[in-house]
């Protein structure tokens, strides 16, 4: 299976070139994406020394800081136009451990969609305060409540998409940009009635650099759930044809802990 690792990037100089060791010693047969929006650290040029060092690694550069949804979206579109059979969407600051990619790799070989649970057994968030656990479980249960996903944490961004699943989507029309855009994509994946699978991972805290999480991006997450589901834009509720026949499966971690 030919795949691709899409990493957004945003001032992660730090991280890049042991996060793309780290990724080849587990999965060496794998390409990268990296979707840099003109990092003011450099970690664009950074990039591109790497692209020309390693012929696995690809670049698109982009003119200033334009959000993470548009960026994997670019990124899918390349995978699609590449004839890659599957997609991965990683973060860049170690908080998607590399060492998980095998579980994936395997769950998708019979699935259309697997997304990297912190909210299932084997699964967790140990270092993340109370407050940050509360916003984050609450979040989950109030998507998968309101909009009937049987998905135990569609806010993850550690996934791996069939090229069919991509392509079934209408790309251009997803409007959200953090963890609306995968409560998004999730729902959208339920419609069509595709396969999703969740495989346990552990969520550590970003190794180097800063956090672009905002108050703004968790707001935009509940304004997307409830538009969703009251609203009539692509994808809401008022459009689904009732075909929530997609199925779930909670996979066991074959990775060390
Ligand atoms: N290209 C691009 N990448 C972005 C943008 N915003 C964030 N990123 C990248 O998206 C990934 C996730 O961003 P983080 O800052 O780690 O956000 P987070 O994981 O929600 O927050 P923390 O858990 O606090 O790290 C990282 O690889 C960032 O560099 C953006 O506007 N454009
Ligand atoms: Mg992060």
């Amino acid at each position: 299976m030919k795949t691709l690792i899409i990493i957004p990037t945003y001032n992660e100089i730090e991280n890049l070139r042991p996060l793309l060791g780290e990724i080849f010693s587990f999965v060496p047969e794998t390409d990268i994406l990296i979707v840099d929006d003109n990092s003011p650290d450099g970690t664009g040029e950074m990039a591109e020394k790497m692209h020309e060092e390693d012929t696995r690694v690809f670049v698109l550069h982009r003119a200033g800081k334009l959000g993470l949804g548009t960026a994997y979206i670019e990124g899918f579109k390349y995978a699609v136009a590449h004839n890659y059979d599957a997609a991965f969407e990683m973060d860049a600051d170690f908080s998607h451990d590399p060492q998980y990619l095998p579980d994936f790799l395997k769950a998708i070989e019979h699935a259309d969609l697997v997304i990297g649970s912190r909210y299932i057994d084997g699964g967790g968030t140990p270092n993340w305060s109370m407050l940050r656990r509360f916003i984050s479980g609450s979040g989950n249960i109030f998507a998968r409540f309101m909009l009937g996903i049987p998905i135990h944490d569609c806010t993850a961004g550690y996934r791996c998409y069939r090229r069919a699943v991509l392509e079934s989507i209408n790309l251009d029309t997803i409007q959200s940009q953090g963890y609306a855009f995968q409560v998004e994509l999730v729902y959208r994946v339920m419609q069509q009635g595709f396969r999703i699978v969740e495989t346990p991972i552990i969520f550590k805290d970003r190794r180097v650099g800063k956090s672009k999480m905002s108050r703004k991006i968790v707001f935009e997450a509940f304004g997307y759930v409830l538009r969703a589901r009251f609203g009539k834009g692509p994808g809401s509720n008022n459009m689904r044809q009732n075909n929530l026949e997609g199925s779930i499966e909670e996979l066991p971690s074959v990775a060390p802990k």
